[in-house]
């Protein structure tokens, strides 16, 4: 069911073109999402609560959810649940607090220093998927690292679900309860991310949104960058394992598996240079797809041309591929995986040896899961403190300092035909550039 892609003997030239990946047609969706975005810019939270009925059949006074909605959902939860989130919260925490910035003095010249300032971003929306995807986990992730960054405004949207009243799950309610988050909306798609964007009567804009979604909601990221901060659109989930022939088939399998339960577009990729080892894997991977719970999406998902197993010679071109692959999540399962991770240069998360399968780190291992996918790993970043800052050059010269430096400006002003630029220091040494 999961198709073979042989790379053995020599690497094509255009390794990216051969891996399996699905193309995500965001630029589709965007002709969709805009008139939806232009509707809620005029016509506010009304027309957010018209398109979460007409796309998710709910019916809602408000799009605020009460906070003591919030507070029961809380009360409600399954304990040990409650003791699952805690401590994902707790994980989650220390490692984000670790990221944290101090501001930075550079003395550039006696006379003068810039500092680089680290502050938070104002006001945060978090979008947290619902309908199929429940993911109380991603209140979590994406919670988590704005109030380390020290973000003094957050709301969190979610849709609203016809069996709840039209209210987000009760568990993502609880999972906010949990977090001191209180200030929670009841909408999903685009337009949850246009009411952050331009503000609503019953939401206040905000200055920035992050959170994985559908690709409405990444439709309507694309489509009002620029009026609202965004963090990565982030496209259907994506595992990949390099792994040699010391590596486990059941684990293998289990962990491709893992993840292509969340979407049938979602990605499985393993990447090997043991036949025998494929060859167990494909045979783990029908053997337990029969015996899992959503059989028919993760048959779906393993089928599709965005996963597959790739036969390299050898872990060097393992490492190639991988590369240019650049995954959401890479697992390395090879002898002295420590060693072979250290040489990947694209990933959103590695996850090393037999004892690190990337469900623990989808909860419980403290990194965080809002990752690059689609190849976006090659030059971006999962979730962290650091998306939430900002740092501003705060630039401080004394009078020599500057004195010293005009000369300079002056010439490079006058070789980009700005002379005011350089006019701006003379003026300040009576016309005269000090020597
Ligand atoms: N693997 C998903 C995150 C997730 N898994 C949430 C379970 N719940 C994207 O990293
Ligand atoms: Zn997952």
């Amino acid at each position: 069911m999961i198709s073979r892609i042989d790379l053995r003997g020599s690497l094509p030239e255009d390794l990216r073109s051969v891996l399996p990946r699905a193309e995500l047609d965001v630029e589709a969706a965007l002709e969709k999402v805009r008139p939806i975005c232009e509707d809620v810019r005029h016509r506010g939270a009304e027309a957010v609560r018209e398109y979460n009925k007409a796309f998710g059949g709910v019916e809602q006074a408000s799009t605020r959810v009460p906070v003591h909605m919030i507070d029961e959902a809380l009360a409600g939860l399954d304990p040990a649940v409650c003791d699952a989130l805690e401590e994902a919260i707790r994980r989650t925490r220390i490692v984000h607090r670790d990221q944290r910035r101090t501001d930075t003095t550079t003395q550039v010249v006696p006379g003068g220093t810039v500092t680089e300032r680290w502050v938070p971003v104002g006001r945060v929306g978090l979008y947290v998927p619902g309908g199929r995807a429940v993911y109380p986990s991603s209140v979590v992730m994406n919670v988590v690292p704005a109030q380390e960054a020290g973000v003094r405004s957050l709301a969190v949207t979610s849709p609203g679900q016809r069996e709840f009243g039209g209210l987000p799950h009760p568990v993502i309610l609880a999972a906010c309860a949990l977090l001191g988050v209180d200030e929670v909306y009841a909408a999903g798609g685009a337009q949850a991310v246009a009411m952050f964007a331009y503000g609503t009567d019953e939401c206040p804009r905000t200055d920035m949104v992050t959170g994985p979604g559908n690709i409405w909601v990444a439709a309507a990221k694309r489509f009002l960058k620029g009026v609202i901060g965004i963090d990565s659109e982030a496209g259907p989930t994506e595992i990949a394992i390099l792994a040699d022939a010391t590596a486990d088939p059941v684990h293998v399998a289990a962990d491709l598996i893992s993840q292509a339960e969340h979407d049938t577009l979602a990605a499985a990729v393993l990447v090997t240079d043991s036949a025998e080892l494929a060859r167990a894997v494909e045979a783990e991977l029908a053997a337990q797809v029969a015996r899992t719970k959503h059989t028919e999406r993760i048959t779906e998902a393993l089928a599709g041309r965005q996963s597959g197993i790739v036969l390299v010679g050898d872990l060097e071109d393992g490492l190639k591929v991988v590369d240019a692959y650049a995954a959401e999540h890479l697992e390395i399962q090879t002898a002295d995986a420590r060693a072979v991770a250290a040489r990947v240069r694209n990933a959103g998360a590695i996850f090393i040896g037999a004892h690190a399968p990337v469900s623990l780190g989808d909860y419980l291992a403290g990194s965080n899961h809002v990752l690059p996918t689609g190849g976006c790993a090659c030059h971006s970043s999962g979730l962290s403190v650091q998306t939430f800052l900002r740092g501003i050059h705060v630039v401080e010269y004394d009078e020599p300092a500057l004195a010293e430096a005009t000369a300079r400006v002056v010439a490079l002003a006058e070789a980009e035909d700005l002379p005011a630029h350089g006019a701006a220091l003379k003026a300040r040494f009576d016309w005269e550039i000090p020597t």
